[in-house]
């Protein structure tokens, strides 16, 4: 298939969705002349609503926000662009034609409270090829937003909801027809709604914390040539039919945390101090993953990610359906290099889906020490 027929086809299928949609919108205004109840009349009550309008940062950061909330509701304004980008996977020359919000993979953790309203824009930068839209997972109404985003290339649109479920949740792009391909692309993120009065253990205890990191996991499948090398494309429409044949094997050739092999580790290895409580939300828009810190514990896991159900506590490994972005919250207790991984070691090991935690601070002897070094059994 071309890249010009794929475009096309996208295309042409945003715009037979959007015509039935302008039909859906007539018939149910037409139902509220007759019975105005029908329509919830949303718009005065969020027109009187402050407004706040936040950055969004790449991932694992996340930007600056209130883990217990100062105000009443608001109206937070996102804006994300869709970039489509060929990417580096790994250090043997994998590249991939990545679809992606804001430029990242995953794209960016954006973080309300319960009951505000989320307001973006989404952009679909001119130089891309393809149709995008946006699915939120947090979202009420039907496809989560997703027949109201679609987006050809060089268009915006405005999308608002009201985050009514606390809990992290994943967003992704789900174009007709092409749904699959462009979450696996790496165009998922996630968003993170948290009660107005921020999170509590299972005793209903406040549970803080000092830092945010977000880890996107993302399965890859990158075509290969006869000889096994890795094939290139000069477009992502030109890579569309070989890499579904090889999505439809169910057999990832990457698995990886933020984007390619390394992306948190060494020199991008994330960073804490013994005493500091760090929040990891993990998301997975396609497959299972049970994280695992090496070392640590999850003292506070939400896996499935939603705040009205008490965490599990003290967990060593925890499992994340496809499709779910979970929390967990730790107190590094020790210092060190901790390895945080998709404790399915085949994919952590051999497709990449590892991290790094660097912890600086005092070794306590207590919790652990080595009473005898390796020697000589004899
Ligand atoms: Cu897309």
């Amino acid at each position: 298939m071309t890249s010009l027929s794929v475009s096309r086809r996208t295309i042409l299928a945003g715009a037979a969705i959007a015509g039935a949609l302008t039909q859906v919108r007539s018939a149910a205004a037409g139902a509220a002349a007759g019975a105005e109840a029908v329509l919830t009349p949303a718009a005065p009550d969020v027109a009187s609503l402050p407004r706040v309008k936040v950055k969004l940062v790449d991932p694992p950061f996340v930007h600056d926000h209130e883990p217990v909330a100062s105000t009443g509701p608001r109206v937070v304004e996102f804006e994300m662009t869709i970039i489509e980008k060929k990417i580096t996977l790994d250090d043997s020359g994998a590249e991939y034609w990545a679809s992606t919000f804001n430029g990242t993979v995953p794209g960016p953790l954006m973080v309300v409270h319960e009951g505000d309203y989320v307001e973006l824009t989404l952009i679909n930068d001119a130089a891309n090829e393809l149709m995008h839209n946006i699915d939120f997972h947090s979202a009420t109404g039907a496809l989560g937003g997703g027949a109201l985003t679609q987006v050809n290339p060089g268009e915006k649109c405005v999308l608002r909801f009201k985050a009514t479920k606390p809990g992290v949740f994943v967003y992704h792009c789900a174009p007709p027809g092409m749904v699959a391909w462009h979450v696996v692309s790496g165009m998922n993120g996630a968003i993170m709604v948290l009660p107005r009065d921020g999170l509590k253990d299972r005793a209903g205890k406040p549970v803080t914390y000092d830092k945010v990191f977000y880890i996107g996991e993302q399965d890859f499948y990158v075509p290969r040539d006869e000889e096994g090398r890795w094939k290139t494309y000069a477009s992502p429409g030109e890579s569309y039919e070989d890499v579904v044949t090889v999505m439809k094997t169910l057999t990832p050739t990457h698995v990886v945390f933020n984007g390619a092999v390394g992306a948190l580790t060494g020199d991008n290895a994330m960073k804490a101090k013994v005493g500091e409580t760090v929040a990891f939300v993990h998301s997975q828009a396609n497959r299972d993953t049970r994280p695992h810190l090496i070392g640590g514990h999850g003292n506070h896991v939400w896996a499935t990610g939603k705040f009205r159900n008490p965490p599990e506590e003290g967990l060593e490994t925890w499992f994340i359906p496809g499709g779910t972005a979970g929390l967990m919250v730790y107190t590094f207790e020790q210092p060190g290099v901790y390895a945080y991984v998709n404790h399915n070691l085949i994919e952590a090991f051999e497709l990449g889906a590892a991290a790094h935690v660097v912890v600086e601070g005092e070794w306590n002897d207590d919790l652990m020490m080595q009473v005898v070094a390796p020697a000589a059994a004899v």
